[in-house]
């Protein structure tokens, strides 16, 4: 080999081995439909900016893997393209991406590469998500003014001059968003204005991107699982009875998706490593005990017992003897003698023995037992 075809060897092992190393975050349980891939290996879905060079900068897609976006001193680039994202359903947008800066000092008040989705290029309203390249975070939505949904900070997982995975995750109402490790926010979800896909590359920014994806969510849904509860002292369909004015309910819980609440008798109870544990105060008779335990993803889990307060029984003496009689007659003065008495006052005799007793005296015609607890 020679020493140029070497070194674009190695370059391009480089260029792999940055993009093997960002993986996905591990934010959730779902898997996902994937509806809208685009790999960058061909501009098959007509972003607009492509193969586009000229003084100010330059973006084309660069050994079939990814789209390379620069812009100059001064300037901005974008390319845009469009898909109409399902406003009514879950949905994650995942992105694999490189940030580089000539000068990596830049704040990203001077420049930015930024994500954008639901653009109205008609009335310029999006959402974006930017990052510089020393990975500080800033998501906004624009529309006439800026707000901000995510406050600049530093994402502590941010691979400088390297590929980062980024999930931008849509569940009922709210964004969450990740980055590599990283939870880096949550902000309210707000119909979108339009279904423009956008990235900027701000001044003296360059962005590769291995490629963005789009998924939707809802039969990931359905086979998310409702919490699991586990209960130290009882099984359900099972009535406890008790002559405690108090019970003491405990056991594990535990969810994949996260916790979003869990309460018994519309009480929240804390959940410390998996275990909780409550005293219940109960009333006489019949007591409904509901546990209910909600998911991230607001699957139920409710469970009912029923515990019945019952009066304290009479206290039993137990320091005095007491005496059972067992008599069976086998002679009655006007029928013939019977066989079976004497067997059956034997039995009971057996049965009282087996139930602690002290002492008996035997006879064909009387047995007499004496019982001591
Ligand atoms: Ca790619
Ligand atoms: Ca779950």
């Amino acid at each position: 080999m020679t020493k140029l075809a070497i070194t674009f060897s190695i370059l391009i092992y480089c260029a792999l081995l940055g993009k093997l190393s960002a993986q996905e975050p591990r934010h959730s349980s779902y898997s996902r439909n994937w509806e809208w891939m685009e790999e960058f290996d061909g501009n098959g879905h007509n972003w607009l900016g492509m193969d586009l060079t000229d003084n100010n900068g330059s973006a084309s897609i660069v050994n079939d893997a990814y789209c390379k976006l620069r812009a100059a001193e001064g300037h901005s680039m974008i390319i845009a393209t469009e898909y109409p994202l399902d406003q009514k359903r879950d949905f994650e947008i995942h992105c694999k991406f490189q940030v580089l800066a000539d000068n990596p000092d830049l704040d990203y008040k001077s420049s930015l590469a930024t994500l954008s989705w639901g653009v109205s290029f008609e009335n310029h309203s999006q959402h974006n998500i930017g990052f510089t390249s020393n990975g500080l975070v800033i998501a906004r939505a624009i529309s006439g003014s800026v707000k901000e949904l995510i406050r600049p900070k530093q994402v502590e997982s941010w691979q400088k001059k390297s590929y980062n995975y980024l999930v931008i995750s849509k569940i009922n109402d709210e964004y969450k968003v990740y980055l590599n490790q990283d939870a880096i926010g949550s902000f309210n979800f707000n119909p979108l204005a339009g279904n423009g896909l956008v990235f900027t590359a701000g001044s003296n920014l360059s962005i590769n991107i291995d490629f963005i994806r789009i998924a939707y969510l809802e039969d990931q849904l359905a086979k998310s699982q409702p919490p699991r509860l586990i209960f130290d002292n009882m099984s359900d369909e099972e009535i406890i009875q008790t002559e405690n004015d108090f019970f003491k309910i405990s056991g594990f819980i535990t969810d994949e998706d996260g916790l979003k609440s869990f309460t018994i008798n519309g009480n929240n109870v804390p959940v410390d490593k998996s275990k909780f544990s409550a005293n219940l105060p109960l009333a006489f008779g019949k007591n409904i005990i509901k546990v209910e335990a909600i998911d991230l993803t607001n699957q139920v889990n409710t469970r009912y017992f029923e515990v019945v307060r019952v009066q304290p029984k009479a206290q039993f003496i137990t320091s005095q003897k007491r005496l059972a009689l067992v008599i069976g007659n086998s002679r009655y003065k006007h029928t013939a003698p019977l066989k079976n008495t004497i067997n059956d006052a034997r039995e009971m005799k057996n049965t009282l023995r087996v139930s602690k007793v002290s002492y008996c005296v035997g006879g064909t015609r009387l047995e007499l037992v004496t019982l001591s607890v």
